[in-house]
């Protein structure tokens, strides 16, 4: 048995005692808990979104009407308020999306919110829509997309899961993060063959060994204005950590924005084999780990552009003639499904004309599916380039 740094014992249960304005989900029940304090905040920041320029699906499908009809409703259990789900969007207008849900719940509690949010994000995925039982595929259906290695710098094939009778992010006490930290990692200590490896908590983790691997593109960013918004760093870096294989070419991370991202990586377009690596990950933990998985949704995540199968297969890729016109390729890069986003993932920059580009949807199809979309778009997307190479 994995032992890992003690958590001090919350008081009570202080996800039904916290005060929603600030620490993350208030007073529960319908209307009777939700505080004036976050009625106030809910009223100030939904006139201040209105009033902006963002571009989020959440101000585009928060009407004041379905505002009204949800800001004194709260979840069964942890008591989540529509504050709760909101926070980030009404702190970060430059959000693309700009809600969570702090617990599973909230995805039926606040459906009139995030029913038109997930149909437009996952293009189509209606609120009478059930997203397919999962059908994983092989990774000999997607043969190496780049053998000479002429564009692709690395592959990554990502899934997000959540353990069974916990909440997400804003809903955990500093005691559940170190149950979940050491459920997961005793899991992760099971792992063998090329899966063998070590967990390491962020909590014992200097502060240069961490930025270098962050820079490697292995961990995550810290202080995330989003997810911090949303109550999901709170007690940091307890609980938090990161799992490597010897090869370091299997991941997982622990507590960051969802319980566990199992996470497949390495150099080249490999993807086939960066895809089964991840596969086998998924399977093995989950001989130790009951995930969450909604009937209707799927598995089920902290952010609701991860509901259903999870994954982003992504490449790292450098495509020096579409990248001098942004718009060819973000229109191709549409036509495809495809997320284009920085060399650091999500709200960064291209550096060196690498970008990492990405299957967008993740629900209303299966987990081969998801990766097939990809696998065709980066084809795809290679193709152009050298058309636009031999024509320039
Ligand atoms: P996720 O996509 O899992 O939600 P992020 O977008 O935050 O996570 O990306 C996490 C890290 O993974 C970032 O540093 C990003 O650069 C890195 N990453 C994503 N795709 C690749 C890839 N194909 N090769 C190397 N690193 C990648
Ligand atoms: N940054 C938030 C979340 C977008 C989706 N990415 C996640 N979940 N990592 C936004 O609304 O922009």
């Amino acid at each position: 048995m994995l032992r890992l740094p003690h958590y001090r014992i919350a008081a009570g249960c202080c996800r039904r005692l916290s005060n929603a304005a600030k620490n993350g989900p208030g007073g529960g029940g319908a209307g009777k808990n939700v505080s004036g304090d976050v009625l106030a905040e809910l009223e100030a920041g939904y006139n201040s979104l209105a009033a902006s320029d963002s571009k989020s699906l959440l101000k585009k499908h928060l009407s004041k009407d379905i505002f009204n009809r949800l800001k004194k409703s709260s979840t069964p259990s942890f008591h989540s308020t529509l504050l709760d789900c909101i926070r980030s969007g009404l702190c970060n207008h430059d959000s693309g999306v700009g809600i969570y849900a702090p617990d599973a719940e909230a995805y039926k509690t606040f459906a009139d919110i995030f029913d038109p949010i997930i149909e437009d994000y996952h293009k189509g995925f209606r609120k009478t829509d059930k997203h397919p039982e999962s059908c994983f595929g092989h990774g000999k259906d997607f043969p190496n997309l780049d053998p000479e290695n002429k564009f692709i710098v690395s592959t990554r094939v990502r899934c997000g899961r959540s353990v069974q009778n916990f909440p997400f992010n804003p809903c955990l006490t500093e005691y559940d993060y170190g149950e979940l930290e050491c459920m997961i990692a005793n899991a992760l200590g099971t792992l063998s063959g090329e899966y063998s490896g070590a967990y390491m908590p962020l909590i014992n983790m200097d502060k240069s060994q961490q930025q270098k691997l962050i820079d490697e593109h292995f961990l995550f960013k810290e202080g995330d204005r989003f997810l911090e918004a949303a109550g999901a760093s709170r007690f940091w870096p307890a609980g938090r950590g990161i799992y490597f294989n010897k090869a370091r070419n299997f991941l997982v991370w622990v507590n960051e924005e969802d319980h566990i991202r199992i996470i497949s990586m390495e150099k080249g377009g490999d993807l086939g084999k960066v895809y089964d690596r991840m596969l086998g990950g998924v399977e093995a933990l989950g001989k130790h780990l009951h995930f969450s998985r909604d009937d209707r949704l799927g598995f089920l995540t902290f952010c609701p552009t991860n509901l259903g199968t999870t994954i982003r297969a992504s490449v790292h890729i450098k495509l020096p003639n579409l990248n001098k016109n942004k718009d060819e390729l973000q229109k191709l890069a549409t036509k495809y499904n495809l997320q284009v986003r920085g060399t650091s993932g999500e709200h960064s920059e291209a550096k060196g004309g690498v970008h990492d580009i990405s299957n967008k949807r993740r629900m209303g199809l299966t987990e081969y599916e998801a990766v097939k979309e990809m696998y065709d778009g980066i084809r795809a997307l290679i193709d152009a380039e050298c058309k636009a190479a031999s024509s320039s």
